[in-house]
């Protein structure tokens, strides 16, 4: 088998998306995910450009041998924008390789290690109250583990928490929006809302908390350390994570579950907090951390260290990673938890799924290769348009992590 041709595909129905389309001499195609909230462009302008003509002509089969191509053969190592290409063309040859052979990707990378797949769904309210009540709604439509998010007196932009009547969506078609952050506010006001979320709720949901790499390591164990008592699932990006060794601060301080790794995109980002077993879950995604065949490495890894898998899931990655989530997810023995953002309803006019949801599980069919597919005339109708993530400030107006 031979590649002949391969497209990008860059559309925008509610949100942008970028789609690596690789074409066969045997009449089979695979698809795969190449969004980057808010560089876009750049990925498909670095497929486009650099990748797409050395694919032309070679074997799709050999997926391990074109994944360092693109990786050694670059010397430009790693980084959001190389990775999230390479990540688009591995997963890509890996539907076209369960396609050829009539075998879902989960059948590949194992096979089932077991039936459905446990989902985090997003809580979050204007108030401690409003947080409690959607939380009690979530887990009535069946969800058994929720993350709740809420807004905080005294900050008017709290991520992770819509002010508008709309779904939780945080890049804008407009220049980056401008929020005020102050992080004393946050630690003081945390702790209430899950002692809130448990005296209401008791103990049996799984609870969890992204607090979006804003704490310095000696602010995120005093809040780790303060959540202690209300037993969360995990605790998500407490610091920055480009400097592992931060965590090491947190670790001494509480057993509250870490999880970490959503903007990291190469095994290189973790060794550290693996081999010093400083986090419980890696959220590397398939889609920035060198897809199927790198990720396969990084849950290797994990497991000899006890670390289970919890991969991001935000509305920003396509069908196609969530497909492409879904089988590893399934197939892999430390699987940990899957984040579920539902897509908006539009979404389905240009990406048609095999999974579903059911009772705090997800369910994947048994369609060969990813399961996914991309109606290219539908997406025809929705052209991209630029959009940023906002950018955060300190009150005084000092920029900061958003
Ligand atoms: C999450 C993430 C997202 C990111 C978003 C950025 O845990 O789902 O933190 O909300 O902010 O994916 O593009
Ligand atoms: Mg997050």
């Amino acid at each position: 088998m031979k590649i002949i041709k391969a497209d990008i595909i860059v559309c925008s129905p509610g949100r942008n998306f970028v789609t690596l389309k690789i074409y066969t001499d045997q009449g089979i195609y695979g698809l795969g995910d190449a969004t980057l909230n808010g560089r876009e462009k750049a990925v498909a302008t670095y497929l486009e450009e650099y990748c797409i003509p050395c694919l032309i002509g070679k074997d799709p089969a050999n997926i391990e041998d074109i994944w360092h191509y693109f990786y050694r053969g670059a010397y430009w190592k790693r980084g959001p924008v190389t990775m999230t290409a390479i990540s688009a063309i591995d997963m890509a040859l890996w539907d076209i390789k369960g396609k050829a052979l009539d075998t879902p990707l989960y059948n590949l990378i194992g096979g089932k290690s077991r039936g459905k797949i446990l989902v985090y769904s997003h809580a979050y309210g204007k108030d401690i109250e409003e947080t409690v009540d959607v939380v009690g709604r979530q887990m009535e439509e069946g969800f058994h583990a929720i993350r709740a998010q809420s807004g905080i007196p005294g900050i008017d932009d709290v991520y992770g928490v819509s002010k508008a009547d709309k779904p939780y969506e945080p890049a804008q078609r407009q220049l980056p929006k401008e929020s005020l952050w102050e992080t004393e506010k946050y630690l003081n006001h945390l702790p209430k809302l899950f002692k809130r979320l448990r005296e209401v709720h008791g103990d049996d949901p799984h609870l969890l908390h992204d607090a979006h790499h804003r704490c310095t390591p000696v602010e995120a164990s005093r809040l780790a350390k303060e959540l202690e008592p209300y037993h969360l699932f995990w605790l998500e990006d407490p610091v920055s994570g480009e400097l592992q060794e931060g965590l090491r601060l947190v670790r001494q301080h509480s057993v509250t579950p870490l999880a970490i790794g959503e903007v990291f995109n190469s095994i290189y980002d973790c060794t550290t907090l693996m081999t010093e077993q400083l986090i419980d879950y890696i959220r590397m995604p398939i889609v920035h951390g060198g897809g199927i065949s790198h990720l396969l490495k990084v849950a290797a890894m994990a497991s000899i260290y006890h670390i289970k898998t919890g991969f991001h899931g935000a509305t920003d990655l396509s069908p196609v990673n969530l497909a492409a989530s879904l089988h590893f997810d399934m197939a892999i023995n430390n699987f940990g938890i899957q984040e579920y953002m539902p897509h908006q309803p539009v979404v389905n006019e240009v990406f048609q799924s095999d999974y579903y949801f059911d009772k705090g599980y997800m369910v994947i069919g048994d369609r060969p290769g990813l399961g996914v597919d991309i109606d290219e005339k539908a997406a025809k109708k929705f052209p991209y348009q630029r959009a940023y993530l906002p950018v955060n400030r300190k009150m005084d107006g000092t920029m900061f992590h958003w």
